[in-house]
């Protein structure tokens, strides 16, 4: 990537493009972060562990500028009033995988600044930079629909910043140069394991209503700050001890991997581009309903989650009672 071209172009573009942005990357790694935050003329040093949802164009920001955020409010684009474009499906193409995390995981989520990060430059001046903030729909394998849901009931609480709090921006004489925006937030510990798909918001405009002086991203909602643009990802939930409901607890028991299970397909690391069968696949194999994820041993060398069988040693492993859970349950 030709960071310091693109950097330019897209502070060039940004001047005469109106408003918007969306998001990036779910689990952004940035291995110096305090040093550029200190000294923002370094080159920020970031990786990417896992995408929002279907990312074809990945890495091509004009070409994303166009076809991938999505504006709630614009009533010819979004006459259904959808809360995500409907692209944004839940497909991961190969190269840009759905994130996999544990529950009380921090993650850092990357968001483009795109010329909006400060009141006093940048396009529109004068304007709040507003909060971004996560919605969830409160169980797994299920979406929020509508922008209409992206209510405070379905806010994940404590999981907002302000547009740029944590970005780091080089500033130039009155010529900012956002070279990333980040949001730090942390996976809420209630959540289950499997899929848990989210929607990430930038809360603008064009009615902006400042937040108070006293105003708490961790408990405080704004309803004043209008939704306006939304990305779409996923999380794939592993190793959580959190159970909801009773209809899971009851099918919990008829699960039970056995030796049959090495023969099926399985999904490695639980993403669904990445089938495997036989020994091209870790050893670690967990069968939920009709879909088998494998995973590898974990640093002590044993399967990272109860109830795992290992289709390497062919035995079951550790804690198969029928009250442990498997992280696809
Ligand atoms: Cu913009």
């Amino acid at each position: 990537m030709k960071s310091f071209q693109l950097a330019s172009l897209i502070s060039l573009l940004a001047a005469s493009a109106s408003a918007h942005s969306w998001l990036e990357c779910v689990d952004t790694q940035v291995s110096n972060y305090d040093a550029a935050k200190a000294n923002p003329s370094l080159d920020v040093q970031q990786t990417c562990n896992g995408y929002p949802r279907n990312k074809v164009s990945n890495g091509d920001w004009i070409q994303e500028s166009q076809t991938y955020l999505w504006d709630l409010n614009n009533v010819s684009l979004n006459p259904d009033g959808l809360a995500c474009r409907p692209s944004q499906t839940n497909t991961y193409p190969a190269g840009v995988p759905m994130t996999t995390a544990r529950p009380g995981q921090n993650l850092r989520l990357r968001h483009w600044g795109n010329g909006h990060s400060r009141y006093d430059m940048g396009s529109p001046l004068h304007k709040d930079p507003g909060v971004v903030r996560l919605y969830h729909a409160g169980k797994k394998e299920t979406d929020l629909k509508l922008k209409s849901d992206l209510v405070e009931q379905n806010w994940v609480r404590g999981a907002q910043a302000n547009f740029s709090a944590d970005a780091i921006i080089q500033i130039t004489g009155n010529q900012m140069n956002e070279k990333a925006n980040y949001f730090d937030w942390t996976v809420p510990s209630n959540l289950e394991d499997g899929r848990q798909s989210f929607i990430w918001v930038w809360a603008w405009g064009p009615a902006v209503t400042s937040n108070s002086a006293n105003f708490n991203p961790a408990t405080d909602y704004n309803n004043a700050l209008l939704n306006s643009w939304t990305t779409c990802f996923d999380i794939m939930i592993v190793g959580s001890s959190a159970t909801t409901s009773a209809d899971t607890a009851g099918s919990s028991g008829s699960s039970t991997p056995s030796t049959d299970t090495c023969s099926k397909t399985c999904l490695k690391g639980g993403m669904a581009q990445y089938p495997c069968t036989g020994s091209d696949c870790p050893p670690c194999w967990y069968v939920s309903g009709g879909t088998t994820n494998c995973f590898e041993y974990g640093k002590d060398g044993t399967c990272p989650f109860g109830g795992a069988y290992d289709c390497k040693k062919n035995i079951q492993t550790r804690g198969a009672t029928r009250f442990e859970r498997t992280p696809f349950e």
